[in-house]
């Protein structure tokens, strides 16, 4: 399955050609494009080991990485297949590379699994999913960028299925499947869901679509999985601009099984934003509608899967443990110039179970337990105080650089909570918290970690709540904060910090919260209130590298604070290889 040098120059320079059709989120960097493959980060005379490059968080050895694509589950091994650049650590040359494991944590990388051959994907193999048929015959539906630059949905086949790695996918002559019809616009067509099968014996998809400012997920069906045809009405549509890599799935409250089809999910991500948001509700074959719960805010206000940096994400059923499990994509927050420096960019979030809340009101998210097998030396601490105004080292962890830190905190006095600012109403938590970021003292808060800190304390990344008192119900807000913003020495840096309001009522739990957080060099993977909210930050320190970051517990605010039980583990790193032998079954 190699790709001969030649092909790729011609990829080149057909995507050179048909740059001028690519959205917003798709630049080219032609300048920044090598003619070969770079062999690895000593070639290009990058110093290694490379210390913000992840340990246990999935990245390839080298180049771009962006979108999950077609996750899946095949005779016990699991399929990441992700949208890459084999030549660049900049967008381009799009193919669908492919790593297997068995069990989430350790990976093999193989040879792309899908790359472009064919009038119909000449111009690139984009985002897409994977359906299991009935007979267990996996099947990839995914977008290419045929030689007018317009965008097609292409079926891929596994050429051998007793390859448990199905390292080697045939894409039959009759694709394009689905070719945009008149009046669809067909340079915004793409990223087509994992497909569903109806009471009726009729296969359906998704789309994700644009028709002027709107943002549409229009349904196709097919009895053959061959022949597709448009559903008479979209399923849904909202005043957002594009909607890229939609997903449509149903979900339960319990999370160790998705029976009982309770609600059905549709998540979008959208290009002009590169936020995505979900609703759920009803959704009736019969008639083909999708009816999201009316307490659900439907746009740019709805509730997220991560408040941080996390795109084009995709869920797949995992049939072995009966869990539905999200991946998305962690994008870099530093320029394109370092990127080509590092020679990489791009990473994988934890996998992570996700189910819906008891009181029907969100979706929950945890990271998969398979992430805990990585856990090492173990640090504890129990019922202590930490002061108005004060902070401690949590000590003893060989590494906090790569390290699970599970910590709960009870707020001592709610009383202190500062009034919620009239001048907030309505403003989302990301406003709030960019103007009472970390550094700003608080009633009760800013409490929270200190990840990724050098020894003087001048670089950090906060990770924090902060209670402020309710308007009308007398219910206290509670703000989960990413404050990046003295993360690094570096000043050139994208540091946005990244926030959600958590629907916890913390007078009930008696000022109590609980806080997950993955640290792994430049990634900072936070998980508040068991599950209910999640932020993603990427970040790049200088000082706080390797041996040398720490990790410190610590308070701003008015009222002290408890750290009921703090359990921080240092992180082996996952094994990622290239060897298809280190792969137990
Ligand atoms: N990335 C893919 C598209 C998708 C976008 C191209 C989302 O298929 O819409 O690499 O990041």
């Amino acid at each position: 399955m190699a790709i001969g040098a030649r092909t790729w120059v011609v990829f080149l320079l057909l995507a050179l050609l048909s740059s001028s059709v690519a959205e917003a989120s798709h630049r080219v960097f032609p300048d920044l494009q090598s003619l070969d493959a770079v062999a690895d980060r000593a070639a290009v005379g990058v110093d290694d080991p490379d210390p913000l490059r992840t340990g246990f968080h999935f990245q390839p050895p080298s180049h771009w990485i962006n979108d999950p694509n077609g996750v899946m589950y095949y005779k016990g091994v699991y399929h990441l297949f992700y949208q890459y650049n084999p030549k660049a650590a900049v967008w381009g040359n799009i193919v669908w590379a492919h790593a297997v494991s068995t069990d989430l944590v350790n990976w093999v990388t193989l040879q792309p699994a899908i790359y472009p051959t064919a009038p119909f994907d000449v111009n690139g193999c984009w985002s897409g999913s994977a359906t299991v048929l009935p007979d267990s015959t996996p099947a990839i539906m995914y977008t290419g960028i045929d030689g007018d630059g317009l965008q097609v949905q292409n079926v891929a086949y596994p050429k051998d299925l007793s390859d448990p790695y199905l390292r080697e996918w045939v894409k039959p002559d009759y694709n394009p499947v689905i070719a945009p019809n008149a009046g669809v616009n067909a340079t915004a067509f793409r990223d087509p869901t994992t497909a569903w099968r109806g009471p009726d014996g009729l296969w359906r998809l998704v789309i994700g679509t644009k028709d002027n400012h709107r943002g549409l997920a229009v349904l196709y069906r097919s009895r053959d999985f061959k022949r597709w045809a448009p559903a008479r009405r979209v399923l849904h549509y909202g005043d957002t601009g594009m909607w890229e890599c939609p997903d449509f799935y149903p979900v339960s409250t319990s999370p160790g099984a998705v029976l009982g089809d309770v609600k059905h999910v549709l998540k979008v991500s959208l290009d002009l934003t590169r936020f995505e948001y979900y609703t759920f509700g009803a959704y009736d074959h019969a008639t083909e509608t999708y009816v999201p719960d009316a307490a659900l805010a439907d746009g740019n206000d709805g509730l997220r899967y991560d408040y941080g940096n996390f795109y084009a994400s995709k869920t797949f059923l995992d049939q072995a443990k009966q869990r539905r499990i999200l991946w998305g994509w962690a994008n870099e927050s530093d320029s394109t110039e370092d990127d080509v420096r590092k020679g990489w960019a791009g990473v994988q979030a934890i996998p992570r179970k996700i189910w819906l809340a008891l009181d029907g009101k969100q979706l929950m998210q945890w990271p998969v337990a398979e992430v805990e097998s990585l856990r090492g030396n173990h640090v504890n601490i129990t019922d202590r105080l930490v002061e108005a105004g004060s902070y401690f080292e949590v000590q003893g962890l060989m590494s906090p650089a790569q390290a699970d830190v599970e910590v709960s905190f009870a707020a001592m006095d709610l009383d202190k909570a500062e009034p919620f600012d009239p001048a907030w109403r309505g403003a989302d938590a990301q406003t709030v918290c960019a103007a009472q970021g970390a550094d700003v003292k608080g009633g009760v808060g800013p409490f929270g970690l200190w990840v990724l800190a050098s020894d003087e304390l001048k670089e950090r990344t906060a990770v924090f709540f902060r209670v402020f008192k309710g308007e009308g119900d007398g219910k206290h807000v509670v703000l989960m904060c990413n404050d990046p913003s003295r993360s690094s020495y570096a000043d050139h840096l994208y540091k946005p910090t990244f926030a959600g309001f958590i629907d916890v009522d913390i007078t009930k739990t008696g000022g109590k919260i609980p806080l997950r957080t993955l640290i792994d060099h430049s990634m900072v993977e936070s998980f508040g209130g068991h599950g209910r909210m999640s932020i993603l930050s990427r970040v790049y320190p200088t000082k706080a590298v390797g041996d040398k970051a720490r990790l410190y517990v610590f308070n701003h605010g008015d009222s002290d604070v408890k750290v009921t039980h703090l359990n921080a583990y240092d992180m082996r790193s996952a094994k990622i290889s290239n060897h298809i032998d280190q792969l137990t079954r």
